[in-house]
């Protein structure tokens, strides 16, 4: 009698032809729609699983770990893993996986792309346009304000924050950052960005673009007390995770006159987008795709498909998947 292949669930949808690839090894329990689970049936969905592919929709916490005795890899979609319990994974023994670099360029082109429209007002316009309140020409029909010549801060200098500097030295930019650790100096030769404090990067940028990963240290670190020391001229733009920036505290400064606009491509509670920002003009809203070119969806499940497939001990790299987290 053969033995039973693991298990592994596959979360959401993803690409049949690149899922595929786990079927060679494993019994793959999948979706044939987009899934929305509570914790318990996360759980459920775990419960005879040896390994699991998931996206930042599906929270893995002490309860689900406890409810899959045989669970021993988490490969997930996406290089924030802010849905995972890290440490509790660890403790347990489980390998977590993400997928980093794949989606650096995709991801800086779309926080450039964010940057430019919410500044030059370009959604704003469209809807203005479309709404038909485009009588006349006027000189002063939508007037934003500048990327080149201009000052963008970054805040959170990883890969997908360099991506962002590297293109804004195209835009002839001057770029300043903070990240927890200075980069090393050939880095920021290679960039083109000077490091700056906290408090230095809110004061002195024209554009402040959020490119940090989400932890305890960084909840609500855009908080209301940080949006008062932005100049009032400012755009601020998160391609990050929504629970960084106090949403009310946004909406107050936005809707006060003291932050031009802003760009936002996640939220704290997604889906649900906070009504005060729906109710604002001056706000560009996209629905976490930031990493949503085919290509790199593409890769991204395909990187996670062999960080499964090796954290569950097959395939060429057996044992040794290219992605861990580290706890
Ligand atoms: C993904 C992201 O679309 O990689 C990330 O951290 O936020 C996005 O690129 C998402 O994580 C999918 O699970």
């Amino acid at each position: 009698m053969t033995e039973p292949r693991p298990r592994v669930w596959v979360s959401q949808p993803l690409f049949d032809d690149v899922i595929a690839r786990l079927e060679e090894h494993f019994e793959v329990v999948s979706t044939s729609g987009v899934a929305e689970y509570t914790p318990e049936q996360i759980s459920a969905a775990l419960s005879k699983a040896s390994g699991a592919l998931v996206t930042l929709n599906e929270r893995i916490g002490a309860e689900q770990i406890a409810a899959a005795p045989q669970l021993r890899a988490v490969a997930n979609v996406g290089v924030g893993y802010n849905n995972l319990d890290i440490p509790a994974l660890s403790r347990a023994g489980i390998i977590a996986t993400n997928t980093p670099d794949v989606l650096t360029e995709t991801t800086a082109d779309f926080g450039f792309a964010l940057l430019m429209a919410t500044a030059r007002r370009i959604t704003e316009a469209e809807r203005w346009l479309r709404e038909g309140h485009w009588r006349q020409w006027s000189f002063r029909t939508m007037l934003g304000a500048d990327l080149h010549g201009s000052t963008l801060g970054i805040l959170g200098m990883g890969r997908i924050g360099q991506g962002i500097a590297r293109r804004a030295s195209g835009f002839d930019m001057r770029v300043l950052y903070h990240n927890r650790s200075r980069l090393p100096e050939a880095v920021e030769r290679e960039v083109r960005a000077s490091y700056v404090g906290f408090d230095a990067l809110l004061a002195g940028a024209d554009h402040l673009l959020l490119a940090l990963p989400y932890a305890k240290e960084s909840h609500h670190l855009i908080d209301a007390r940080a949006l008062l020391q932005m100049k009032p001229i400012a755009t601020l733009v998160n391609i990050a995770r929504g629970g960084i920036v106090d949403e009310d505290a946004l909406a107050d400064a936005l809707a006060g006159g003291r932050l031009a606009a802003a760009g936002l491509d996640v939220f704290e509670d997604e889906p649900t987008v906070n009504p005060r920002l729906l109710a604002l003009r001056n706000v560009v809203l996209t629905p976490h795709i930031a990493s949503g070119s085919l290509a790199t969806r593409r890769a991204m499940v395909s990187l996670a498909v062999d960080n499964l497939i090796a954290a569950l001990g097959y395939g060429p790299n057996a044992g040794a998947p290219p992605n861990p987290i580290r706890a």
